[in-house]
């Protein structure tokens, strides 16, 4: 595997991609899922804050803000994969600083052609039937390698028809409508069923996911991995949007309650409602501005990538020159991608949507319906994009 060859084929790829047996020097691969569990255990000694939720689910994704915690140790997570058939649990999408040294030691991307990747690596541990509903990265593009377990990765092209939702709000994630945990009907699927690309990403394969593609990721069984997100030159552009995004939904809900905010709002994420977070919102959006009209690279600690610079015919020959290790991600027929679709539709259980919000009074829910309504609305990516083309073409100052 030459690095400069893979570096260049993940700047230039299209579409998804997945690296077989990449043979990464990464002291995790020399040890058992049981055993590194143990290590951070012996090390770490508080319990650790599982998010989860119940594997029975209503008609809409299970989003972020309905996960409970539970606390246990790192080795429960395999042990409790025998009978997990209620909860699942996650501790992840967080800092690779956050694991011991002795449990993160080896770890960057050096083998992908990136050595300067060895701080912005994010973990994700979960059990089976975790999950991540389904979304696109506003920005980069992503490296994930698999180091325990077995991860199943839905995805789909940029332009999918999927229904987009700024609701729950998150920069740098766009999550769709569509509930592929458990879906209630496949009704919705019916306009992206030829558009699926699946693969199940087993230990020591690492998937390439190019900018802007959906996923949606489902943990098969107890499960390590890591990835990086490369910011590409392009994300400027993108950050204006997000930030024209957080400015219309601030106004929305400014002055709304704290329960109507934590479910709108994703909890991973610090959105200001005061005049002071409106104010600052707006200073990074001038500034924002003025970098792209200037076009001035991007604050200097932050490593942007040229994106999609070489010719066809150039990245088709160093695919072909890597084939035997790198492989296009195989697009699923309507009837696979709906067989997967069926199964998952065995934990739908229509009780759940009546309990759903019942910690909120009704006259919240009803507000909250239509503010989710008028949000999803206003902030849809297109229209935003109309007004950061007005704003870039107008007198911005
Ligand atoms: O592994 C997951 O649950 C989600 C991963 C993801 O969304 C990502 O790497 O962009």
């Amino acid at each position: 595997m030459d690095p400069t060859e893979l570096r260049d084929i993940i700047l230039n790829a299209r579409q998804p991609y997945v690296v077989h047996n990449a043979h990464l020097p990464w002291d995790c691969f020399r040890q058992t899922f049981e055993e590194w569990c143990e290590m951070y255990d012996g090390i770490q000694r508080e319990l650790i804050p599982f998010e989860g939720c119940s594997v029975e689910s209503g008609s809409t994704p299970q989003w972020e803000c309905q996960r409970t915690k539970a606390k246990m140790r790192m080795s429960d997570l395999c042990k409790f994969n025998v009978n997990a058939k209620k909860r699942w649990n996650t501790f992840s999408y967080r800092n690779i600083h956050e694991l011991p040294e002795a449990c993160r030691r080896g770890i960057n991307f050096a083998c992908f052609g990136f050595p300067e990747v060895d701080n912005d690596i994010t973990f994700w541990i979960s059990s089976a039937q975790a999950h991540t509903p389904c979304h696109y990265d506003t920005y980069g593009c992503n490296i994930v390698v698999q180091v325990y377990g077995r991860k199943s990765w839905i995805l789909l092209p940029p332009e999918a028809k999927l229904k987009t939702l700024r609701v729950p709000f998150e920069e740098s994630s766009v999550y769709c409508e569509q509930n592929f945990y458990s879906p209630a009907s496949f009704g919705s699927f019916a306009k992206v069923e030829n558009h699926v690309y699946h693969i199940i990403l087993e230990p020591g394969m690492a998937l390439i996911v190019p900018p802007r593609w959906w996923h949606y990721v489902e943990t098969l069984e107890p499960s390590l991995n890591f990835n990086t997100w490369l910011g590409v030159e392009d994300d400027v552009d993108a950050q204006i949007s997000e930030c024209i995004t957080k400015l219309l939904i601030q106004d929305i809900c400014n002055g709304e309650t704290e329960n109507v905010r934590k479910n709108i709002i994703n909890p991973n994420e610090d959105l200001s409602m005061s005049a002071h977070g409106i104010e600052e919102s707006f200073s990074i959006l001038h500034y924002l501005m003025l970098q792209k009209q200037s076009n001035k690279r991007q604050c200097m600690d932050i490593k942007r990538y040229p994106f999609g610079y070489l010719s066809n015919d150039v990245f088709n020959a160093l695919i072909k020159h890597n084939a035997s290790f790198i492989k296009p991600i195989q697009h699923i027929s309507p009837s696979a991608f709906f067989s997967i679709i069926s199964r998952n539709s065995l934990r739908y259980n229509p009780e759940i949507d009546d309990k759903t919000n019942r910690t909120i009074s009704n006259d919240e829910v009803e507000k909250l319906e239509r503010l989710k309504k008028f949000i999803n609305v206003c902030c849809n990516p297109e229209l935003v994009n109309t007004i950061k083309t007005a704003l870039l073409n107008g007198d911005f100052k």
